[in-house]
């Protein structure tokens, strides 16, 4: 589940107000406006592919690269008297390409910006592989980056949030429905699975052993979905052990599936071209990019989403509820050990 960070870029910069588009959500699947909308969405995906395909040949450099954006400026009457502060910053993960956590992190301390809310965004899915790759690390891509990256940047990060001044501090931890065994979508194959961990604590490098968490052979599809979990157990872990000291929220949100983000990249076209009317018409979980910024958006700045230790969804309404985690992934003690393994491979431990 990765947001463009386009999306968000354009929801918290505007005051919060819906302009959603509800009547793509709401168009029915014998509406007379379908088969008009179905052609909308098949010449929107040509013109994508088409513009993709412009990039690549040209050589254009997509590197937006995880972007820094502000949240509107806060008032103090949200939290207690009428006062206006100063506008936070939000570091988000994820925006089209990848990054080198450290240095992002050196360079990130050099600009000498306070850091108010993180918000780890990046995914890798690669359901086409039939063979590992690795990070320069050497984890399996798709964990390393999903997961590995984004523990060892919040792990360096924490600190920064904590000395904040900012009044409502956030680390979010974008989870997906697809690694919850309790949901439809979850029970798609291949089912996200950690197992006993053998493979992570073992190394994920694929050199003499497994490439996958639970030491089994390569699933590009079921990486993801496993690192999907180790997503949500870790925004969890944080929340038991720094929750009381920092009072930072933490928190995990499944957006609604935005079926047209570059998360697909690496799928064929005619996977990229039916999926998204697949989860529009026929599962009706497609969301929109907009209404997808709009949603994490909510939790980044709403001053109603301050709890912490939550997973949250939105229901057909697009009002935002407390979701139930999987049993794997609210497993308390194998988010104890996702972390503690996860600590050694980074090199905190
Ligand atoms: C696995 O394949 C790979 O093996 C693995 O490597 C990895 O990539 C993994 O999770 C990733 O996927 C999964 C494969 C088999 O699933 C699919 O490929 C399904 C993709 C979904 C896209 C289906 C497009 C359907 C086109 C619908 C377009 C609708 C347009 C609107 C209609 C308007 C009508 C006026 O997955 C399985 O789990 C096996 C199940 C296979 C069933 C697939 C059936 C598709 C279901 C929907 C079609 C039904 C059509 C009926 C429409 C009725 C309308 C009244
Ligand atoms: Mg899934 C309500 C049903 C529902 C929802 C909300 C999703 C979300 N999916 C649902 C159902 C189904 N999907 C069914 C019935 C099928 C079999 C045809 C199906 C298939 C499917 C595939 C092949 N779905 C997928 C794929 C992907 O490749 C996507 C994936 O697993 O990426 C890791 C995916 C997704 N379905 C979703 C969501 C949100 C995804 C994207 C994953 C993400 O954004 O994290």
């Amino acid at each position: 589940m990765a947001l463009q960070a386009a999306s968000l870029v354009s929801s918290v910069r505007k005051d919060g107000k819906s302009n959603a588009s509800s009547s793509l959500k709401e168009s029915s699947l014998f509406g007379a406006s379908l088969s008009d909308q179905i052609k909308a969405d098949l010449v929107s995906f040509s013109l994508r592919c088409k513009r993709e395909q412009r990039l690549r040949t040209t050589g254009a450099k997509i590197r937006a690269q995880t972007i820094v954006t502000s949240t509107p400026s806060v008032t103090r009457s949200t939290f207690d008297r009428k006062k206006t502060l100063r506008k936070g910053n939000v570091v988000v993960t994820g925006a089209s390409s990848g990054l080198s956590v450290r240095q992002f992190v050196d360079n990130f301390r050099r600009a000498e910006m306070p850091l108010d809310v993180l918000v780890c965004n990046a995914a890798i899915y690669q359901p086409m592989a039939n063979k590992p790759t690795f990070t320069a690390e050497g984890f399996e891509l798709s964990v390393g980056t999903n997961h590995l990256g984004h523990f060892l940047l919040s792990r360096l990060l924490i600190d920064d949030l904590k000395n904040s001044d900012y009044p409502s501090k956030r680390l979010i931890i974008v989870g997906s429905i697809t690694g919850n065994t309790n949901t439809l979508a979850g029970n798609v194959l291949p089912k996200a699975n950690l197992g006993d961990l053998r493979g992570l604590a073992s190394g994920l490098n694929g050199r003499n052993n497994s490439a996958m968490i639970d030491g089994g052979d390569f699933n590009g599809a079921k990486a993801y979905k496993d690192s999907k979990v180790c997503n949500m157990l870790t925004m969890q872990e944080f929340h038991r052990r720094f929750r009381e000291e920092t009072g930072i929220t933490f928190a995990s949100l499944y957006p609604g599936c935005i079926a047209t983000t570059g998360l697909f990249r690496e799928h064929i076209t005619l996977f990229r071209s039916l999926f998204p009317l697949f989860q529009k018409y026929i599962t009706k979980g497609y969301v929109p990019e907009a209404e997808a910024g709009k949603r994490l958006a909510q939790v980044v700045g709403d001053p109603n989403l301050t709890k912490s230790g939550v997973y949250w969804s939105w229901n057909k309404t697009s009002a935002s509820f407390e979701n139930q985690l999987s049993q794997e992934a609210s497993d308390v003690e194998k988010a104890r050990r996702v972390w503690e393994v996860s600590e050694k491979l980074v090199g905190l431990a």
